[in-house]
């Protein structure tokens, strides 16, 4: 059993690649629900459904986000009413929305609405759980005053100077059910190449997660979704220098060590290979620039066989 954490778009295309190379019921992934936002009256999950539309294969690969050809005549039609349009919900990612609101409206968890949605779109073999059932959300304190992160991502498009970040609720919130077990039994973990402020860091923050990641008997890699210091996409960069850290795989490194067993670094960041083996973390360079399906099943296979060489997790079938 593999078990991945993750947030958005950069964990959704190594998730790509790893569903290619190992059975999706061998897989179960632990997402980030801190990007989570209330709007027109819905909950939407942003990391989750990014998910699931790219391991399905619906994705918009131009955006990175949403659904493959949607289109956006309830949003252009909202706005004659004055709601807000910056945040891009189209048409058909719509009624993904309006079933998670209809199974909470129900009394459902959030954990039931995305095992539900991941039938729909075909990934009923594999294990999709939330983080947590409980709400949390990602604030962005920064010099025009705090808000949403949605709102500093795509609102202000990154541009405000980040202060601070507070992931509200994370320290009060329950993990999901199955998601401390999935750690338990998991003779792989693996840390997705996403944000470590906020797409990991929430995760690491529910109550449970980081004594299990420690205590896990299975082996533990991280991707860095740095390289040179830069993200692909996103603004993980921004955040840790916001925060007053370096924008770095050894930061990374820095951030996971106390359960960390391996970090993956791109070529171009192989001279912080020594500087991250001081933290008591192995490194495996490789190239880590996953633009498409074949670069991220290569990915995975290099990562799959590096941890079989160390003799730690059975072959996988
Ligand atoms: N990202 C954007 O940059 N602009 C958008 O308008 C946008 C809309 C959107 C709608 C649904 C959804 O599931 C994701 C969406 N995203 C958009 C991406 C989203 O902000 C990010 O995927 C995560 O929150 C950060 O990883």
């Amino acid at each position: 059993m593999i078990t991945a954490l993750g947030g958005g778009s950069g964990a959704a295309k190594f998730l790509k690649g790893l569903t290619g190379v190992i059975p999706p019921s061998e897989l179960t992934v632990i997402v980030n629900t801190a990007d989570d936002m209330d709007l027109y009256g819905m909950r939407v999950s942003p990391d989750i459904d990014t998910i699931i539309y790219r391991l399905s294969g619906s994705i918009d690969e131009k955006k990175g986000w949403g659904l493959r050809d949607d289109t956006f005549e309830v949003l252009s039609a909202a706005a004659r009413f004055g709601f807000p349009t910056w945040f891009g919900l189209g048409d058909r990612d719509l009624a993904t929305h309006l079933f998670r609101k209809a199974v909470t409206d129900a009394g459902g968890t959030l954990s039931e609405s995305t095992s539900k949605i991941a039938q729909r779109f075909g990934l009923g073999e594999m294990r999709i759980l939330p983080m947590s059932d409980d709400r949390v959300e990602t604030w962005i304190e920064t010099d025009q005053g705090e808000m949403h992160f949605q709102e500093y991502y795509i609102k202000h498009a990154m541009r405000p100077g980040v202060k601070g970040v507070n992931i509200k609720g994370a320290r009060e919130a329950s993990a999901a059910p199955l998601v401390l077990d999935s750690i338990d039994g998991a003779d792989l973990v693996i840390i997705c190449p996403s944000n470590p402020i906020i797409s990991i860091g929430p995760i690491l923050e529910i109550g449970g997660v980081m004594e299990r990641l420690v205590g896990a008997p299975g082996l533990k890699v991280a991707i860095s979704p740095l390289m040179r210091g830069k993200p692909l996409k996103g603004p993980a960069d921004k955040l840790m220098r916001g925060l007053g850290m370096e924008a770095s795989s050894t930061q990374v490194a820095r951030l996971y060590a106390d359960f960390l067993d391996i970090l993956v670094i791109d070529r171009s960041d192989a001279a912080e290979a020594a500087s991250i083996k001081l933290l008591g973390v192995n490194v495996f360079v490789t190239d880590t620039v996953i633009p498409d399906e074949q670069s991220s099943k290569r990915l995975s296979r290099e990562i799959l066989d590096f941890v079989e060489s160390l003799g730690q997790r059975r072959a996988s079938p």
